[in-house]
């Protein structure tokens, strides 16, 4: 197995039964309780199970996972940063008990493993978040799926693993542990540079990379993590075809491209450790640790949840036991004068320098702007661009919230004409009578059902705004948390106006059109918004217009000039 790196532990583990038993197992596993994987827990079986995670053998146990969280080792004493643990809710645990096997299904009901549970534990969330990410603000993205999104019980055993989950994308590029050290071996690369990513590449990283890689005397792996990463992050479809560009771009016969689908946790120096020795396990002798490797940015105060140099801090302090060589990466930045990339460090005071931050190359695909090729490539550029179309070729949703009878409907219709009479894109109303007709006919007016009727909205919405078309929806959506799911659901996928159609209760109650304010305060209807259930008059809406006295041609022709001058319609 090309022997030039042992893996982490000393055995690079496979937990995969050969065909015959496989087989077997398959026909057990019909009469096992069966456990639907979210897509995280899919991520991490994969790599449990092709020894990526070399030497755990399964999902982690409460003695390992104790001391992962005291002091990142296995309870063997291997060093070990992030707890790999298997969480489900108490409903299936309830029947559980230590020594039965479970059945574990990717979404579609295939069988993935079976395990044989150890361990059967209640962990502390709050613990875990301090221990691993050294906070419990959930504003962090790994606390806040621990602490908002993780089931209450963890399963611990060893993986008995039967099909490989199934990958329909980039599958010329998928390697495991085993494939990718045999490729190296093919090659004879025996020093061997790994980078990590989960951002698209421009001409820094491939100047950092290349002079990291001649610096370890080493061939290069383009590691990005295809699994989960950062909420926000470009989508890995659109990165990987930025890599493709990039490699060009390398002397020929240098570097390699692999695809990792890792799920990532953000958990700074602990999460460097770990993909360090990720690396190894893949065969890799170096590992690149940049400025806050694994680093969400600030929390809730601010402040940066990690220092940028405690993951290399960390790394130095593990370097011999983990046994790859940390490749530290210094900034490098485009001097202008000498039209060339060199590293911060080695360039006099004052000396001009230009940069483009993320923020910056993100204002510039929205509004269309140029981008320049000291900064990119512009093969690289272009892949972006097809993905990130500026903002008057993305589709948006313009979301009314307000009392009944404050005039969301009329304001959406005369909206919704003007914006045909442009033309442009498709333009779907999600009025909330219409959708409680087509959409929501089973529902009712408590808070789960408004919820519902909301979410529901706000998936078809999602999915017209994805297409590049324009939702106009029109419900009360009286509370704020559901407005903000919404908002969540869709601004990844395009634009998101909310408007506060801010008509006080008293003029939409002279209205009641429908008659239904009368019944309401006669009692006749029930939890009534605004009379006898709570509008949560929003906070951080786009716009709020008041239709007392202004037409609903006014009304939408405020909306129009806003729409314009964000960029969505020109
Ligand atoms: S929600 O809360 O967003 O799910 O409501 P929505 O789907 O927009 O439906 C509101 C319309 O239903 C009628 N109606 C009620 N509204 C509020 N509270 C109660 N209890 C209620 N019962 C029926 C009312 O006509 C609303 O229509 P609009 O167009 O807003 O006047």
């Amino acid at each position: 197995m090309g022997a030039f790196k042992e893996p982490h532990g000393g055995e690079l583990q496979n937990c995969y039964l050969p065909a015959s038993e496989a087989a077997a197992e398959k026909a057990r596993a019909r009469d096992l309780p069966s456990w639907d994987l979210t897509m995280r827990q899919l991520c991490d079986l994969e790599l449990l199970l092709n020894g990526a995670f070399s030497p755990l053998d399964g999902f982690l146990g409460e003695a390992d996972y104790d001391r992962v969280l005291a002091d990142m080792r296995l309870a063997s004493g291997v060093f070990w940063p992030i707890p790999i643990t298997l969480d489900v809710d108490e409903r299936f645990a309830a029947p559980l008990r230590e020594g039965d096997t479970i059945a574990l299904r990717d979404a579609e009901g295939v069988l993935i493993a079976t395990m044989e549970l150890s361990s059967i534990f209640r962990p502390d969330f709050e613990r875990e978040a301090r221990s691993v990410f050294g906070t419990v603000d959930d504003t962090h993205p790994g606390v806040d799926h621990l602490l908002n999104r993780t089931h209450g019980v963890y399963l611990g055993g060893r993986l008995r693993g039967v099909e490989m989950p199934t990958h329909y994308d980039f599958k010329h590029l998928r390697d495991d542990p085993r494939e990718l050290r045999e490729r190296f071996r093919k090659l004879g690369w025996r020093r061997v540079v790994a980078f990590q990513t989960r951002n698209p590449m421009h001409r820094a990283h491939q100047e950092l990379t290349f002079r990291a890689a001649r610096e370890a005397e080493a061939n290069l792996l383009i590691h990005p993590v295809v699994g989960m990463t950062q909420p926000g992050d470009v989508d890995h479809f659109t990165r990987v075809r930025c890599y493709e560009h990039l490699l060009p771009h390398y002397p020929e016969q240098t570097t390699m491209l692999s695809l990792l689908p890792l799920a990532m946790r953000m958990a700074g120096p602990r999460e460097a450790a770990w993909h360090a020795l990720i690396r190894k396990n893949f065969g890799c002798t170096h590992f690149i640790v940049g400025r806050d490797h694994a680093g969400p940015g600030a929390g809730r105060d601010g402040k940066p949840f990690y220092g940028p140099y405690d993951a290399q801090r960390l790394m130095t302090e593990f370097e011999k036991e983990l046994d790859i060589s940390m490749v530290p990466f210094r900034n490098v930045v485009y001097v202008e004068d000498r039209a060339r990339y060199l590293p911060q460090d080695e360039i006099g005071e004052g000396t001009r320098t230009l940069n483009i931050s993320g923020t910056e190359l993100r204002r510039r695909l929205r509004d269309g702007l140029a981008i320049p090729e000291w900064f990119s490539f512009p093969e690289v550029v272009a892949e972006l661009r097809r993905t990130h179309p500026p903002r008057h070729r993305q589709g948006f949703t313009v979301f009314f919230t307000g009392l009944s009878g404050s005039g969301k409907s009329t304001a959406a219709n005369a909206l919704m004409v003007k914006l045909m009479e442009m033309g442009g894109r498709q333009v779907s109303l999600l009025d909330g009578d219409v959708v409680r007709k087509h959409l929501s006919s089973e529902l009712g007016f408590s808070k789960e059902h408004r919820d519902l009727n909301i979410l529901r909205i706000g998936y078809v919405a999602s999915e017209i705004t994805k297409s590049g078309g324009i939702a106009i929806c029109a419900p009360i959506a009286p509370y704020a948390e559901t407005r903000r799911r919404v908002r969540e659901m869709i601004e990844p996928h395009g634009g998101f106006i909310e408007i506060h159609v801010a008509t006080p209760l008293e003029v939409c109650e002279q209205r009641d059109r429908k008659g239904l304010y009368a019944k309401a305060r006669a009692g006749l209807i029930k939890g009534f918004t605004g009379i006898s259930d709570p509008y949560e008059v929003p906070e951080n809406a786009e716009m709020s217009v008041d239709t007392s006295d202004l037409t609903p041609d006014l009304v939408a022709h405020r909306i129009v000039i806003k729409l314009e001058s964000a960029g969505f319609i020109r």
